[in-house]
């Protein structure tokens, strides 16, 4: 994070200094923060810490809003949406209502809706199941934690119980609303009935146990203090550090339509609203993801933001009630091209992603793929990217994505670049190791030969290692189990005998152990025992159509930024080492444990990688 701020407000200095170290910053520092006038510079820290984590990737998705029911047994304040049964603008869709309202070429249902209180259980349960069998590409993001909250209640079940029935269903991932604020002073005002923060995150927090991320929100600009705002920033970071489970944050700005609730000014400013956004990202620094949702925000506001620190536009939501029935000055939807032209004039890569965040295809030209990973760092640190733009994903979805011809130049995991040698060109640079790896790792309960049978949870990441870990299960060990690919993000281990991990979530656990497994395994020294060669993961890789002046631009770029790199594991390990609880020597030597150059052993492990590969039965991993 090497860009230069300068800042006409200089409260802000020392918090910028924190953000740059690493440090975290506190309620103090987010009261500073909304207090200063200094917006260009708040905009300016958010944007640096989103384009370290997310490089210039700007996600959407096509989705559709269904609001099943407008009958609610609540009556928040706030709220302009909810009615009562009877009521001539009450209104309650049958499930063949629900899936007229969809079509095949979406990715996402966000289903929420009031409290109905005649509803049998059956009927939710039901919606879900129809909507999966009757659209299997559409993922279904449905109920806030007050609805799951209600419906445990309601059908005298655990929190747990109501989860695990909606997952079986089809449930993919939980909306982030009837959060408001935490804070019982504005509770008691505003929504006294609904839970209140400790509900929510019980929810919350059971579903990420389950395999469930979700969202997360605040409805700020009616009657919150600054502190109150900040304090509900804190205690999500917090329960974020005990589950990893939220995908993203999204700030909704009030709508007041005809709640009774008149704030200064009715909407909130352009200014508040990239300053809510700018300090969640700077606050909340262990979440993936902050939403800019137009539909609130407004296409303006919200195109603005993407340079504020967010990179999440949610998508083009068809049919959305509770904002437009408050008053929302937005349009009900958003063309995809539209969404793709607000993200390309931000200079960012419109991403379309599904549920979870992995990327379905990108709408840019010049992008460089980026794996996320500690063990990458040396080669993107100085890295000087020119005209291209860095989109920063897994090793396996590059593959995917390239395979589309959707990525020009990248850090290709083995498999992929293997698969399609035909159109890639390899440069002389890789991440190979010597012997033990660290970041690629087998938890398991089972000795190898004992896994025979036994069905292995496989990272959604990887491309190479899974091949690895066949290779040695079948060729080295002579036995055969089951691969499941788990979904990224929080998942369930516990439903495996064994796990396999890659990159900087294998090497967090492989520290401090993965619960639930007694036995680990690093694949490379399983290689290196077996066949005394070095083991290479990823090599660089170029389009083979690209003119040969660029090609030999960016082999020279890339040269130039390792070499950086090497010269100075300890600065450019110590933010990423800080972020994953590592000491900075413990980063350092995982560092000088790769070998970034091809080669003649690296190029020998490739052919009898290759060899063994080939030898194997070919299933779809
Ligand atoms: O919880 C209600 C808010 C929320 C008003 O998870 C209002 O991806 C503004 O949570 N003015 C529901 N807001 C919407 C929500 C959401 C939206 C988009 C994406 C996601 C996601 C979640 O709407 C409620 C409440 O906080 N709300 N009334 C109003 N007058």
């Amino acid at each position: 994070m090497s860009d230069s701020i300068h800042f006409r407000d200089k409260a802000l200095i020392p918090i910028w200094e924190k953000v740059q170290s690493g440090e975290r910053l506190t309620l103090e520092d987010g009261v500073t923060l909304f207090g200063s006038q200094d917006i260009l510079s708040i905009g300016k820290m958010a944007h640096t810490v989103q384009k370290a984590r997310s490089g210039d990737a700007v996600y959407y998705v096509l989705n559709q809003k269904i609001e099943p029911t407008n009958i609610c047994v609540l009556a928040c304040k706030f709220c302009d949406f909810a009615t009562k049964a009877g009521r001539p603008d009450a209104y309650e869709m049958t499930i063949h209502e629900i899936l007229h309202k969809l079509t095949p070429d979406i990715h996402e249902v966000h289903i929420t809706g009031g409290l109905h209180p005649d509803w049998e259980w059956e009927y939710y349960l039901e919606m879900l199941r129809q909507i999966k069998k009757n659209f299997p590409n559409i993922d279904i993001k449905a109920f806030t934690a007050v609805e799951v909250d209600f419906f445990a209640k309601k059908f005298k079940f655990s929190i747990e119980d109501v989860l695990i029935q909606l997952k079986e269903a089809g449930l993919r991932t939980m909306p982030g609303g009837g959060a408001e604020v935490f804070s019982e002073r504005v509770r008691r005002l505003l929504f006294n009935n609904k839970i209140g923060a400790k509900t929510w995150f019980d929810v919350h927090k059971a579903a990420h146990k389950l395999g469930i991320p979700t969202n997360s929100t605040i409805l700020y600009g009616h009657v919150e203090t600054i502190e109150e705002r900040v304090t509900h920033m804190l205690k999500l970071r917090e329960a974020q550090d005990e589950t990893g489970g939220f995908l993203t944050f999204i700030p909704l700005a009030f709508q007041p339509g005809d709640t009774g609730i008149k704030p200064p000014g009715q909407y909130t400013s352009a200014i508040e609203d990239l300053k809510m956004i700018s300090v969640s990202r700077l606050m909340l620094d262990n979440f993936p993801h902050i939403k800019a949702y137009w539909v609130m925000l407004t296409e303006e506001v919200a195109s603005i933001a993407l340079n504020f620190g967010a990179d999440d536009m949610d998508g083009t939501v068809g049919g959305e009630k509770i904002a437009h029935d408050a008053g929302a000055i937005s349009p009900m939807t958003l063309a995809k091209d539209q969404i793709i032209r607000i993200i390309k004039d931000a200079g960012k890569i419109p991403v379309e992603r599904d549920v979870y965040y992995n990327p379905l295809s990108l709408q840019s030209d010049k992008v460089i793929g980026k794996i996320p990973y500690l063990n990458s760092v040396p080669f993107y640190h100085h890295f000087e990217k020119r005209q291209f733009k860095i989109m920063p994903i897994t090793p396996r979805r590059m593959g995917v994505l390239a395979e589309q011809g959707q990525i020009d130049v990248g850090l290709f995991s083995l498999a992929d670049y293997l698969k399609q040698r035909d159109r890639l060109e390899m440069l002389p640079m890789c991440i190979a190791t010597r012997d033990q790896v660290k970041s690629v790792m087998l938890f398991s309960n089972q000795g190898w030969k004992d896994l025979d049978g036994k069905t292995i949870g496989i990272s959604d990441e990887t491309a190479t290692s899974v091949q690895l870990l066949r290779v040695l299960l079948e060729k080295k060990y002579g036995v055969k189990a089951s691969l499941k690919r788990m979904h990224s993000g929080v998942n369930n281990f516990s439903e495996f005998d064994a796990v396999l991990l890659i990159g900087d979530e294998a090497l967090r656990y492989n520290t401090v152990g993965l619960h639930g497994f007694e036995l680990t395994y690093d694949l490379a020294s399983e290689w290196y025992a077996w066949q005394q060669l070095p083991f290479v993961f990823a090599v660089w890789a170029v389009k083979q159509s690209m003119p040969d002046q660029q090609k030999a631009e960016l082999k020279s770029i890339i040269t130039t930024s390792l070499e950086k790199g090497e010269n100075n594991f300890a600065s450019i390990s110590s933010l990423p080492a800080k972020r994953l609880g590592l000491k900075l020597g413990e980063a350092v030597e995982y560092l000088e444990g790769f070998n970034y150059r091809l080669g003649e052993r690296e190029k020998q492990a490739i052919e009898v990688f290759e060899k063994l590969l080939s030898s194997l039965e070919v299933v779809k991993a």
